[in-house]
């Protein structure tokens, strides 16, 4: 089996549902961390050219956008299989991944995570106003995607699918500030995410593993 690179920051969300993805379907990987920074280098934008993380190559294919690496690890490794096969329990897979990407990392990701877990990680300046003016509606989506998950174990139904190696990333960085916290108590989002922590793969792909591995 041919090894899939990964190149990404440690810490992304995003490159960790990559990584989570490849040891969920036991595949050979090798992560190649990139510096802060790096990811706007001439040679990196020739892989990427919008400069984000991660990138995989995978026998001499370069691939980046999260969703289309998972889907494409998805195929090439079809077992366990992370798709449902059911068309409205995919169809809940894809809703939420896009719900991910658009909702969860947009509206709460950028203002609240990156400044209450990200920046003081990197010693970064960390942009208060910008938490407080983000609250109200990150706290509109949190409760959407928890009215979204319902009384379902995962996004998608009842087995783990590739939404939720997407989505878990992000929601246990949100865990590890307070307003996270406040957000997740006692909830349905906070029960998946534990099933989700007990997961091999999401103890494996911590920034605190990642980093020492590094
Ligand atoms: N749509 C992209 C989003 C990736 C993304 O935004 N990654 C962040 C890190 S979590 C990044 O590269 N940030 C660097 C920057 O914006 O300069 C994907 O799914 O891969």
């Amino acid at each position: 089996m041919s090894v899939t690179i990964v190149r990404g920051i440690v810490g992304s969300p995003f490159m960790r549902a990559v990584l989570m993805t490849l040891i969920e379907k036991n595949a050979p990987y090798r992560l190649e961390p990139i510096a802060p920074g790096q990811h706007k280098s001439p040679e990196y934008l020739a892989k990427h050219p919008f400069g984000r993380v991660p990138v995989i190559e995978h026998d001499g294919f370069v691939l980046y956008e999260t969703q289309a690496i998972l889907r494409y690890l998805d195929r090439i490794y079809p077992t366990p299989a992370l798709t449902p096969t059911d068309p409205r329990a995919a169809a809940r897979m894809d809703q939420a991944m896009n719900i991910n990407d658009w909702y969860l990392f947009r509206i709460i990701g950028i203002p609240v995570v990156f400044n209450r877990v990200v920046a003081p990680r990197i010693g970064a300046p960390v942009n208060e106003a910008a938490v407080a003016a983000a609250l109200p509606e990150a706290q509109a989506c949190f409760a959407g995607i928890e009215a979204f998950l319902s009384d379902r174990p995962y996004m998608a139904g009842d087995a783990v699918s590739l939404a939720d190696l997407l989505m878990a990333p992000h929601a246990d960085m949100l865990a590890e500030c307070a307003e996270g916290q406040a957000m997740l108590a006692g909830g349905r989002l906070a029960t998946w995410l534990e099933r989700m922590r007990a997961r091999p793969s999401m103890a494996a792909t911590t920034w605190d593993r990642l980093a020492a591995a590094a």
